[in-house]
């Protein structure tokens, strides 16, 4: 059976790592940062090296297809290479570099698919810059227009179609007309349990819900020392409040996962009451009943805790992703490519977010998963150990030339 190369793929992520590397072994990729225009030129260099056909469309997103023995549409394959804000070097870069790994290993074995095969990296996958994450996908999808993508404001103020011609990260093809046969995405778990289990490969059947909201607080600021505590209009502790109330959401809710990454209170002195707080809220569950529960529970609360204290509250539904079953004969393929290559698999729901849950509502698509050492991810200390970076690419490899068919 064909195998891809992995030493090549190694240093491949050892290149893409460099681009944007902090100091403490992270990457920072930013959405239409420098970093990202530079990550997405290194891809953009070995997609022509591979000769493909390459299509950039408005928002950036960058598709190079390589010819198959018939026309019609193409078996993609594909992840995203941009990063939050202090990532590891594998999530999202390892479903690309493995990608054109795998059609550099087709060329080096001289085989022909009867349908085309599509590599894309897909912008703004993390949405920590601009939400809504899985944006570049999402405009793919036709979900999102070009108008509202350019408009998101930026958590650093800036608007985002400002950076993407600033970048000249866009291009003027259509990813939209490309006919897309079936979407197979390569990814690391993020999580613990194929690591748990001693299990190789994931088989992703699902991927669960996710809704952001993001609420600002206007309250007075006033001497912490002198004022009465019942004529406060503390906005510190109305965020506060609501922080810990998300946490009971998680808490009492089956199923169900909630964050609050980020909270700022202004103007942040100890003795002055903050008049500015600011909180962004990830909530998500499998079951899209339960996140709407836990959205409204949440709604509710802010909006009560903040008229409690007087404070005024602006809230903002940042993005909302549905729950997403795969197709099965995707599913299959990857399922059937695990196990002809003899590699422990497993079938699982994804509890990370990915480009491929909203390839779904556009292209039969399923994804692939190996394991996250420690479950950690979205952390410099990301790591999946080279015999499972090449397992996964290997099923990737596999996966695509059941679906692209061999000519
Ligand atoms: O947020 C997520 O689940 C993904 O990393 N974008
Ligand atoms: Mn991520
Ligand atoms: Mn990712």
């Amino acid at each position: 059976m064909l195998r891809i190369n992995a030493g090549r793929l190694h240093r491949r992520l050892d290149d893409l790592a460099q681009i944007g590397a902090l100091e403490d072994g992270g990457v920072r990729r930013l959405a239409f940062s420098d970093a990202d225009r530079a990550g997405r030129d290194f891809v953009e260099e070995w997609m022509r090296d591979l000769g493909l056909t390459i299509h950039v469309d408005a928002l950036g997103n960058i598709a190079g297809v390589r010819d198959g023995a018939e026309d019609g549409p193409a078996v993609w394959i594909g992840s995203h290479t941009d990063s939050v804000g202090r990532a590891g070097r594998f999530d999202g870069t390892l479903g690309v570099l493995a990608a054109l790994e795998a059609v550099q290993t087709l060329d080096d074995e001289g085989v022909t698919t009867r349908r085309p095969v599509g590599v894309v990296s897909f912008v703004n996958e993390e949405g920590n810059r601009y939400a809504p994450g899985m944006m570049g996908s999402t405009y793919v999808a036709d979900m999102i227009s070009l108008e509202d993508a350019r408009a998101a404001t930026g958590t650093d103020g800036s608007t985002l179609g400002d950076e993407l011609d600033r970048t000249g990260m866009a291009g003027s093809d259509n990813l939209r007309a490309l006919p897309v046969h079936a979407f197979v995405e390569l990814h690391i778990e993020q999580g613990p349990v194929l690591e748990g289990e001693g299990t190789t490969i994931g088989v992703v059947e699902s991927v669960q819900g996710i809704t952001w909201h993001q609420f600002t607080l206007a309250g007075e600021s006033n001497h912490a020392g002198v004022t009465p505590m019942d004529t406060r209009r503390d906005a510190g502790y109305v965020a506060v409040a609501i922080a810990t109330h998300v946490r009971q959401l998680g808490q009492t809710i089956e199923r169900q996962r909630a964050t609050v990454g980020a909270l700022s209170v202004e103007p942040g002195f100890t003795n002055i009451i903050p008049d500015e707080a600011l909180l962004r809220v990830d909530l998500r569950n499998p079951d899209a009943d339960r996140l709407n529960e836990a959205r409204e529970r949440l709604i509710e609360f802010a909006e009560m805790a903040a008229s409690g204290e007087h404070v005024g509250l602006t809230h903002e539904q940042l993005s909302w992703i549905d729950p997403v079953q795969f197709n099965a004969e995707v599913v299959g393929a990857v399922e059937s490519a695990a196990d002809a290559l003899g590699y422990s698999h497993r079938r699982m729901v994804s509890g990370a977010g990915h480009d491929a849950q909203q390839m779904a509502a556009v292209a039969p698509s399923a994804m692939i998963f190996v394991p996250s050492v420690g479950g950690i991810s979205h952390n410099p200390d990301e790591f999946t150990r080279p015999e499972d970076v090449e397992a996964g690419a290997n099923v990737l490899l596999h996966a695509m030339l059941q679906l692209a068919e061999k000519a």
